[in-house]
């Protein structure tokens, strides 16, 4: 029995000794473990023979196949650490890396086409001196309309179709609206400073109207010169050199008379149609001119309103469509461009 067992394990460290030098993976060499050292392995089962050894012999084979068992462990640890070797080695080298490929493209952020008119607009007016102001979106019918000269009812109120905000309290001075044009920003100016006041007020606006040239959702710069001495010859001077500033020398401007009830006299400037040069298209209307902005003298009562006396001071007002001189600087035939979020449209500016 003894001698049996004996044979038994140096047979098996003679067989380990060829067949681990053999292996070419880490799965042979897991297999040939469990096959030597697993619950049911050869080895394994040499040592449950050892309980029907005499208590003399034991010792002596139990010591022997643990010399034997340690000796095919050893092996296992350097044989496999040195197939990891081999195998990551072998990935890396079928890894080929292409140096030549052109990196990852991280996009550039840019500004919107109409946060840089706005900020062109802004920049010609403050370099004649003019500081921006600001107002709410949401504004009272008062700001909106009341404090501008817009009696009640009148049909002035629709020109500009308007969003209400529904509101249980009927007084003139807080039914709430979304502002319609950035002229409640004069007022709100003049009741807090008084002249000489040289301002302009860009935001957004709210109404009714939606086609190629008018979103629901635009963009106004309102601006406001009050002094004393101050004619119509001011605003004409003015708003000319802005015209030429932004859209060029060679565009043609018109001053044509108009109404607003906050200005008198009123006028709307247009500016010859970039597309067709002229000729009428369907952003112009057919007629070749292109309306930018609205202006006028600042109205005696609403200088009164504010506490301004229209004896001693007097002062021009306007305001222009921030998306509609983009459209003629840039000859964009469709104002919905704008919002469309297409980054195509967007990054050519
Ligand atoms: C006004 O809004 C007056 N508050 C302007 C003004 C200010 C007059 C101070 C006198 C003194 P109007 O409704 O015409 O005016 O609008 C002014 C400009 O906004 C227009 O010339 C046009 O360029 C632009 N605009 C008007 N409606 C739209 C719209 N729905 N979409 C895009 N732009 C528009």
């Amino acid at each position: 029995m003894k001698e049996e067992l004996l044979a038994k394990i140096e047979a098996l460290q003679k067989e380990a000794v060829q067949v681990l030098s053999s292996f070419q993976s880490i799965k042979e060499l897991q297999d040939y473990k469990i096959h030597v050292l697993g619950k049911k392995g050869l080895l394994t089962e040499v040592l449950k023979g050892l309980g029907g050894l005499s208590p003399e012999e034991r010792p002596l084979v139990g010591q022997r196949a643990n010399e034997v068992k340690q000796t095919i462990e050893s092996q296992l640890i350097l044989l496999q650490k040195s197939l990891e070797g081999k195998e990551k080695e072998a990935k890396f080298r079928s890894q080929k890396i292409d140096a030549t490929l052109p990196g990852l493209q991280f996009g550039k952020g840019f500004r919107h086409p109409l946060s840089l008119v706005q900020k062109e607009i802004e920049q010609i007016f403050l370099n004649l001196g003019f500081s921006i102001h600001e107002g709410p979106d949401c504004e009272s019918d008062y700001y909106n309309f009341g404090a501008l000269n817009f009696p009640p009812d009148h049909p002035a109120r629709e020109m500009q179709d308007t969003f209400y905000i529904k509101s249980e309290i009927r007084n003139p001075k807080s039914e709430l609206l979304l502002r319609t044009h950035t002229s409640p920003v004069q007022i709100r100016v003049m009741e807090k400073q008084k002249p000489p006041l040289y301002i302009i007020a860009p935001g957004a606006v709210y109404r009714h109207d939606h086609d190629v040239t008018h979103s629901p959702m635009f963009h106004q710069v309102e601006g406001l010169m009050v002094d004393t001495n101050i004619t119509f010859g001011d605003l004409k001077g003015v708003l000319t050199l802005f015209c030429r500033t932004i859209f060029g020398a060679d565009r043609k401007v018109r001053f044509r008379p108009s109404f607003f009830p906050f200005v008198e006299p009123g006028a709307e400037v247009d500016i010859s149609c970039a597309l067709c040069n002229g000729k009428g298209c369907r952003v112009c209307g057919g007629d070749g001119w292109l309306e930018i902005l609205g202006a006028g003298m600042v109205h005696p009562a609403v200088l009164e309103e504010v506490k301004i006396d229209p004896k001693k001071y007097s002062g021009f007002a306007f305001g222009m469509g921030v998306e509609r001189i983009a459209m003629l600087k840039y000859g964009i035939d469709d104002i919905r461009l704008f919002y469309e979020s297409d980054l195509r449209f967007l990054e050519q500016f």
